[in-house]
């Protein structure tokens, strides 16, 4: 009876884990809750952020991003005279066994040209990741309530440029 439950309870929990868990696989490249936050009405871009982790024995690389706004760039965040500014990169380095994040106050995906359709909690935007050797994988982010993991305030920087 004991066993029972207990093998019961494993169910239970494994299967909310799936439904909490938001994650995407491609290759050796597990891709984990990829979220952006709500934006204003006037906002004209939205910062992306998800966790990629690379299970394999050879680096990658994520080199794109493909979404329906004008522009997707990938961009990483300096801070200098105590101004955060965002800079356009090529690409972010998956090296072997690592997870790589892309969080406020770092690297992210930037969707650009919003253009009055502000994103509404709740909602999801599919995307397409492109990486050197895994190739692409479609995903959703996630639209989160500002705040909720919000470490740095990514709103108010600049892309310098
Ligand atoms: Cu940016």
């Amino acid at each position: 009876m004991k066993n029972l439950f207990f093998a019961a309870t494993a169910t239970l929990l494994s299967m909310s884990t799936c439904a909490f868990a938001h994650d995407f696989k491609v290759g050796a490249l597990v891709i984990s809750d990829p979220m952006t936050f709500n934006t204003a009405a006037t906002a004209k871009s939205g910062g992306g952020y998800l966790e990629v982790t690379n299970t394999g024995d050879t680096p990658d690389r994520l080199v794109g991003v493909k979404a329906d706004f004008p522009k997707v760039m990938l961009h990483t965040t300096e801070e200098k005279d105590g101004i955060a500014r965002m800079m356009h990169v090529d690409g972010i380095n998956i090296p072997a066994g690592e997870t790589v994040a892309l969080e406020p106050g770092g690297f992210h995906v930037m969707f650009m040209g919003l253009g009055g359709d502000p994103f509404e909690v709740g909602e999801e935007i599919p995307a397409t990741l492109i990486f050197e050797k895994a190739g692409e994988v479609e995903v959703t982010f996630n639209v989160k309530e500002r705040g909720a993991r919000d470490k740095a305030n990514h709103s108010d920087h600049k892309l310098s440029n």
